[in-house]
């Protein structure tokens, strides 16, 4: 505890889904917190001793949120599910370049000992996720280089950026790829939310308002695995005081089809839904995370089955659909009534 007391961490992102969860660990823990992001946690407060509203594409802001700090948690990016980052590929490469790159030398700059970089699944070849009964992906296999869309061959420069600092300046770099992250208090709409996030508000909503047809993008057979956001903070804990400097994947390794994710949480939700295949953005086909170095570095992989995980999500989902349909109700009862 001596030591964490007297350590300064920043958690850049911290406005957002896994950032603020990160910062409430770290402060069970007993560190000193300075959260940094574009706007607030939307959903609930943050535990962060400093909050700083800041602009990290900007080089003065990046000094301004590292100055006096030890440990940095790096998770600011323009980022979404698979309806965002096939969509906006100019603007994503362009705001995470500069995020990168300056918090990184900005970091350099004032002395901070350990830096963590959060990359993606999406840094490995499309052409190893063609089949839905996909290899699970080894950390190795990241090249030759193909990654999926402008969003991933940013996490793949980035990473070497890292790699790089830590050959030429000695910092100590942490990179993590996460395989699809969901939980309560994430984007669950506006068109960033991922799979879990944007089916648990479809199912909610078709159970609160009795039309049980949701739409699903594809034909449900692409796959994916999908990690609790608990256990994503305390693997990023761990590889953070580990002395590991290579990427680690930070996944679950069960691999589920987009319709076995429906079913599931309809029945959290306790309702039947038909499923209504439709166009949509589908990244590739499958993808699963191979943990045989996570298990060797950290002797540890996430533990929270998917079927807890989706209980805790969709309930706090239903909860939001729930206020957002009693909005639209009083507004309609508003408008008739002027
Ligand atoms: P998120 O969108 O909820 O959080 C990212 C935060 O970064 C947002 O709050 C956003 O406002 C902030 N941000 C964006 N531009 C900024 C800027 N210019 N200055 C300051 N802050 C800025 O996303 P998340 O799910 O919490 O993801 C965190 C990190 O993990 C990201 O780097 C993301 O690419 C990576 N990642 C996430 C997943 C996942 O499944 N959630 C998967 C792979 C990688
Ligand atoms: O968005 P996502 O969770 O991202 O989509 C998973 C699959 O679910 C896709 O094939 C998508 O077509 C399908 N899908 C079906 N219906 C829907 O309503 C829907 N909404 C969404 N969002 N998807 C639907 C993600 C990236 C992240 C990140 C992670 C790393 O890719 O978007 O930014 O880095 O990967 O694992 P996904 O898993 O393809």
């Amino acid at each position: 505890m001596a030591v964490r007391q007297g350590t300064h961490v920043l958690v850049t992102g911290a406005g957002g889904f896994i950032g603020h969860h990160l910062v409430t660990f770290l402060k069970g823990q007993g560190y000193w917190v300075r959260g940094v992001d574009l706007k607030h946690p939307e959903y609930s407060r943050t535990d962060a001793d400093e909050f700083e509203i800041l602009d990290l594409r900007r080089w003065p802001d990046c000094l301004e949120a590292t100055r006096g700090i030890d440990e940095v948690y790096s998770l600011a990016a323009d980022m979404g599910g698979m309806g965002f980052i096939s969509q906006h590929h100019a603007e994503i490469l362009h705001n995470n370049v500069l995020i990168s790159t300056h918090m990184l030398e900005a970091s350099r700059r004032n002395g901070a000992n350990r830096y963590l970089y959060t990359s993606s699944a999406c840094v490995y070849p499309e052409y190893r996720q063609t089949d839905a009964n996909v290899v699970p992906l080894r950390e190795d296999e990241a090249y030759p280089a193909a990654p999926q869309d402008a969003y991933g061959w940013e996490k793949l420069v980035s990473e070497r950026l890292c790699l790089h600092y830590h050959e030429d300046y000695k910092l100590d770099t942490r990179v993590v790829r996460f395989h699809n992250i969901f939980g309560p208090l994430g984007t669950w709409d506006g068109g960033r939310e991922k799979a879990p996030a944007a089916l648990c508000r479809k199912i909610a909503t078709a159970k609160l308002t009795g039309q049980h047809e949701i739409d699903i993008w594809g034909d449900g057979e692409q796959t994916r695995s999908f990690c609790y956001i608990d256990d994503c903070v305390l693997g990023l804990y761990k590889l953070m005081r580990s002395d590991y400097a290579e990427p680690l994947n930070l996944g679950q390794d069960r691999m589920v089809s987009i319709n076995e994710l429906a079913n599931l949480i309809a029945a959290c939700a306790g309702v039947e839904v038909t499923r209504r295949h439709v166009a949509g953005p589908q990244g590739v086909r499958g993808r699963n995370s191979d943990n045989t170095r996570l298990l060797d570095v950290l002797g540890w992989q996430p533990e929270i089955s998917l079927e807890d995980g989706l209980a805790r999500t969709y309930a706090w989902i239903e909860g939001r659909v729930r206020e957002s349909l009693a909005a639209t109700d009083r507004r309609e009862l508003y408008a008739d009534a002027v």
